[in-house]
């Protein structure tokens, strides 16, 4: 082809948008998307600048993973430096050292126990891991009759067949067919006649956990592997957990020997004031499934962490077989961990995992100021996440939060939507001045969209 007419190549020249036809883009409103395309094409700090040069606030850490705010220079050359000294190295029967020093960072701000680290390259993964490692953990001990997995109602665990099946969003289910077998759910807490407008935990509905008796009472206890939640959901609208909720279940899942599996792809990594939200709600699960922050957003990784002893279930065999036959091809992967370990190293340099502590009473006072503005039915908040959740329209549900979403974006600040709620969960870095600046732009946009 003469390469003169190459469409890409002259677009390349011009500097007009790229042609936008081969990419199908994930969880997107493609059509409507390519008609008046949003394209990012820098970020530093709280900020991105999108292709005309207009800066961004990032009310949102990207997709809650930017922890440390963006381009973090630390991090960067950290990256940089991987790719030149060693781009790839096996993961299966090899190893590279940084795959251990992260391990160990990991399980150094783990809530105690929890020090045996497996990788992933996403959070999706990092459940599908965690399920296979409670069903397998089961067997190795003898009871392999456990089989059944239990996830929630509004629960979001990614997207692979296990994760959905656990999963508990309809949209996300509904167009699959088969799900996994022998899974069910317990009810979600989300009680907002009761609980709406509470600043930081809700006061009712702890009892939400005892659904987990009714399904060991329909199942018996020796055919339940695991239970998976979310400590916070946020996918489903930011829902914070009940005073005493995840105690309860803490409390039925030991005493039936049912694995309890927290979910901390989007609150792990300091969003809700400690490390891990386990920490914050003073509950220990058996397992937590992390990805998002662990490498600040800039390299795909996920992780599981696990208590030891579920681990060493496992090293009993022959030594020189297999314990575990699962792994993929870019677990461990050393961009992946040089990131990690300079995410770690910022996120300790910056007292980041911890900073959310400080700043969510102003946060959570600034978001409940949104109280009684135009279509406003409840604000949720913890440490520096929170959700607003407005009236849908007549018969057009998540239309009013999307258009209150575009409106933020056209003055300067990226917010994000899922359903009729509004999502905020800034970089761990954000200033009070940029907090006011979130809210008075959200709350502009919900009196225009009166
Ligand atoms: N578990 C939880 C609790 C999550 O929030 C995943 C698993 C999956 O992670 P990966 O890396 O496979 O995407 C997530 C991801 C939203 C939104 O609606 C949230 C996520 C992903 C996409 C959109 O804000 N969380
Ligand atoms: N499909 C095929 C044909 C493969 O060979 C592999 C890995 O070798 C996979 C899928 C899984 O890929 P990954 O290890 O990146 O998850």
């Amino acid at each position: 082809m003469n390469q003169a007419l190459d469409p890409a190549l002259l677009q390349a020249a011009t500097g007009a948008a790229p042609a936008m036809d081969a990419y199908w883009m994930p969880f997107t409103a493609n059509r409507q998307f390519k008609k008046a395309p949003r394209l990012l094409t820098r970020a530093e700090g709280m900020h991105y600048w999108d292709d005309h040069g207009r800066q961004v606030l990032d009310a949102v850490a990207g997709l809650w993973c930017v922890n440390a705010g963006h381009a973090r220079p630390r991090i960067v050359k950290a990256i940089q430096q991987q790719a030149a000294e060693m781009d790839f190295a096996p993961p299966f029967q090899m190893a590279h050292p940084k795959a251990f020093e992260l391990a160990e960072r990991l399980a150094a701000i783990a809530p105690a126990g929890l020090n045996r680290v497996f990788f992933t390259n996403s959070g999706s993964e990092a459940v599908e891991t965690a399920l296979k490692i409670a069903l397998a953990y089961h067997r190795v001990r003898g009871e392999a009759s456990r089989t059944r997995l239990i996830g929630r109602e509004r629960g979001y665990h990614g997207v692979n067949f296990g994760g959905i099946s656990v999963g508990g969003i309809v949209g996300n289910r509904k167009m699959f067919g088969a799900m996994i077998a022998g899974v069910d759910h317990i009810r979600h807490t989300h009680d907002p006649a009761r609980n709406a407008f509470s600043v930081g935990q809700p006061l009712h509905g702890a009892d939400a956990a005892d659904d987990l008796e009714r399904l060991v009472a329909l199942h018996d206890a020796s055919n339940i592997a695991a239970v998976i939640v979310e400590p916070v959901a946020g996918s489903t609208g930011v829902l914070i957990p009940p005073q005493g909720y995840l105690q309860r279940l803490r409390e039925i899942c030991t005493r039936h020997g049912i694995l309890l599996i927290f979910d901390e792809v989007i609150t792990g990594f300091g969003r809700t004031g400690s490390p891990f939200a386990a920490q914050t709600f003073g509950v220990v699960p058996d397992l937590i499934t992390c990805a998002k922050g662990l490498t600040n957003g800039a390299v795909p990784m996920g992780a599981v962490l696990v208590r030891q002893d579920i681990h060493d279930a496992f090293m009993t065999g022959p030594e020189h077989l297999i314990e575990f036959a699962h792994g993929y091809t870019y677990s461990a992967h050393p961009l992946a961990c040089a990131a990690g370990i300079a995410t770690l190293d910022t996120y300790a340099e910056e007292g980041l995992l911890t900073r959310a502590a400080g700043l969510q009473q102003g946060f959570a006072q600034a978001v409940h100021s949104l109280r009684g503005e135009p279509n406003v039915i409840d604000v949720r908040n913890i440490g520096l996440v929170a959700g607003i959740e407005l009236a849908p329209l007549p018969g057009e549900p998540a239309r009013r939060a999307f258009g209150v979403f575009l409106d933020c974006l056209a003055q300067g600040v990226m917010v994000r939507t899922t359903g009729d709620t509004v999502a905020l969960s800034p970089p761990l870095i954000i200033e009070p001045a940029q907090i006011t600046q979130i809210v008075e732009t959200l709350r502009g946009a919900l009196r225009r969209a009166a």
